[in-house]
């Protein structure tokens, strides 16, 4: 397996996990971590033998935002030019196979909006979620002014965009941010097993499935409707829908060739 820098990976069974590793900045999402990222996420995409991945940090950051000392110099020109830390964060987002955010401590800026880009949340007691950008003199550039809203409805996003703050575990529950809240010291087991528990689905109709899911914070009610019910007839061209419906009706368990 790959060695990294900021970034640690390993494998359990079909799950993939990537840990955010750069300690002293609070995981802060520099450039290199970022680039990184993107490569690691490249290659459990194309293993065919993971079948979800799980991102995560450490107990006490997933990530604390973007490099702020990095970002701190650069001009337009600069950030334009080089298309600012663009590249890697659109891995997270694009990935097709399932991916799970483990968010213990603080997942701020640009660390809240790489856990949002992920397909769901599942978040420790001490987890702190915020877009403090705004503090910075900025706004969100991952993906805040969007995601955060379409999780949590306007009013909680535009009270935590402009003022700033943070929200804790419980809150972030409350609003629909996260799936499920743990203590921190299962984080990493929940975690995993939920995401054994996917993989150890038939891979593409976990695809199609998110891709479905997706499709809903993209286009109108009945595009949406359509387009799940076109993706559920093309299920029926999977080998693993007619086993999974032949090992139903035969009181076995299914077994997938996830294809
Ligand atoms: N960047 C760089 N270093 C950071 C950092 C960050 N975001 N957050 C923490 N660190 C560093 C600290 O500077 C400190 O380093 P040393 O002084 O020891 O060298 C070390 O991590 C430990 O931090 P603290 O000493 O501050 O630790 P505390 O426990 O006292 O405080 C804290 C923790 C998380 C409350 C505090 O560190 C903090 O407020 N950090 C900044 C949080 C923040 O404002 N984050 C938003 C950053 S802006 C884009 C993608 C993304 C973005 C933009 C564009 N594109 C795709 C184009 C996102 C922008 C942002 O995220």
């Amino acid at each position: 397996m790959a060695s990294y820098d900021n970034i640690q990976t390993e494998t359990k069974d079909r799950v993939g996990i990537i840990r955010l590793n750069r300690p002293k900045a609070l995981n802060a999402l520099c450039a290199d971590l970022i680039r990184e990222l993107g490569m690691a996420l490249d290659a459990f995409e194309g293993d065919p033998a993971i079948g979800c991945v799980v991102l995560t940090g450490s107990d006490k950051a997933f990530a604390a935002g973007a490099d702020i000392k990095e970002m701190k110099e650069k001009s337009y020109q600069d950030v334009f030019l080089q298309d600012f830390i663009t590249v890697g964060w659109e891995k997270v987002s694009q990935i097709r196979k399932p991916i799970v955010a483990a968010v213990a401590g603080y997942a701020l800026g640009g660390g809240c909006e790489m856990a949002m880009m992920c397909d769901f949340i599942i978040a420790a007691d001490n987890a702190k979620f915020g877009q403090p950008e705004i503090t910075l003199g900025t706004i969100p550039g991952a993906g805040g002014t969007q995601r955060l809203p379409r999780f949590v409805g306007k009013s909680k996003a535009m009270d935590l965009i402009l003022t700033g703050r943070m929200m804790d575990a419980a809150e972030a529950e409350r609003c629909g941010l996260v799936s499920r809240v743990v203590p921190l010291a299962q984080l990493m087991d929940e975690a995993v097993t939920a995401a054994e528990k996917i993989a150890g689905m038939s891979l593409p109709a976990t695809m199609v499935a998110k891709e479905a899911v997706n499709r809903a914070f993209e286009t109108t009610l009945a595009e949406g409707v359509r387009f799940e019910r076109r993706t559920f007839h093309a299920t029926f061209a999977f080998e693993d829908r007619a086993e999974g419906m032949s090992a139903f009706a035969d009181k076995r368990k299914a077994r997938w060739k996830h294809r």
